[in-house]
Order: structure tokens, then sequence, then C-alpha cells
């Protein structure tokens, strides 16, 4: 059976990572926005401590696969983008999972307190929509079309403020 490539047009640009397939509700909405501009993404439950050798593995080759940006969620003490970013050099966004004990006040301090070095953009908690337009928006200055995109998504945002009805 022949073997079909990939185009460049399928190929992901967007990695996202999640530390638990528990996870994968709150990031839904980043794969919708994804789908909805058309960008060509891919998903990995990779945790920083239960999967550590395959998390760096994925990091540590993502440039050379041509992602363009990484998201990674994770909840509790959330070192998965950190450590993520620890080896790459593309953007890493973090998404702050809510938790159950603390709501994720831990997943957010423990993302978005990176010290000076190695950064991580972090999103609210749960804040997975915005992550993907962060990463669109990353990646815009590359591809005029997801500029346009985006400033199509902006005027919609717009509309429906000034269309509604109080
Ligand atoms: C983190 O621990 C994950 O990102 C998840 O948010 C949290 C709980 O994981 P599970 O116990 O549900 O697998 O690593």
């Amino acid at each position: 059976m022949a073997i079909k490539r990939k185009t460049r047009e399928e190929r992901p640009l967007v990695g996202i990572m999640m530390g638990s397939a528990s996870d994968l509700e709150a990031v839904e909405p980043a794969r919708t926005i994804l789908k909805e501009f058309e960008i060509p993404f891919e998903m990995k439950v990779l945790s920083a401590h239960r999967t550590p050798d395959q998390a760096l593995q994925y990091a540590a080759e993502a440039e050379s696969r041509n992602l363009e940006v990484i998201i990674a969620a994770a909840g509790g003490a959330a070192h998965l983008p950190g450590v993520v970013a620890a080896k790459t050099l593309l953007p890493v966004i973090g998404i702050p999972i809510k938790s159950k004990s603390l709501n994720g006040l831990d997943s957010l301090l423990s993302i978005v307190q990176m010290p000076a070095g190695i950064p991580v953009a972090t999103v609210a908690i749960d804040g997975a929509a915005n992550a993907a337009l962060l990463a669109i928006a990353i990646m815009a200055g590359k591809h005029p079309e997801f500029r346009s995109k985006l400033r199509r998504y902006r005027k919609t945002l717009e509309e429906k403020v000034l269309n509604a009805v109080v």
C-alpha cells in the first residue's frame, strides 16, 4: 500500500500538548478555534512527570518537524509548559487547567511564574480559546492569510457586541 505523504497544507503548525486525557474537555475550545481558522494542528497527551522522556523528545523535535507554536495545558503543579519551553526555541503558550483542590490557582501560578530566561505565555485558567488565538496571532506575521482570518474574526466579535439587543 502506498504511503500518503502529508502535503504542506496538512502538516501540523501547532502542537497542543496536555498533561492528562482529563484535560481534554478544557482544551477543546483551542481545537474548535484552530479548526475554524483551518490551521493544521496535532494533539498529544504527554506529561512532564509521568512521561518525561517523551514530553522532552516531543519538545526537542518540534521545530525540526516544522511546528511553529506549542500550546501546553496542565493542571496542579503544572510544570509541563515550562519544561517544554526549556527544550525548544518555539513560542510556548501555557493553559492553566482548573484543578479540583485549588480551582486552578495552583496551575496558573505554576505556569505564569516562570523565572526570567525561559518564557511561557500564559492565558487565563481554562483559557484554551485564547491560547489558540494567541498562537494564530504569533503565526500571522509569517502567514498573511492567518492575519486576514484573524481580522475577520475580530470583526465578528465587534458586530456581536454592537448588535446585542438589551
Ligand atoms: C496534570 O495533573 C494534568 O495536566 C491534569 O490537569 C492533572 C490531573 O491529571 P489526572 O490525575 O486527571 O490524570 O498532570
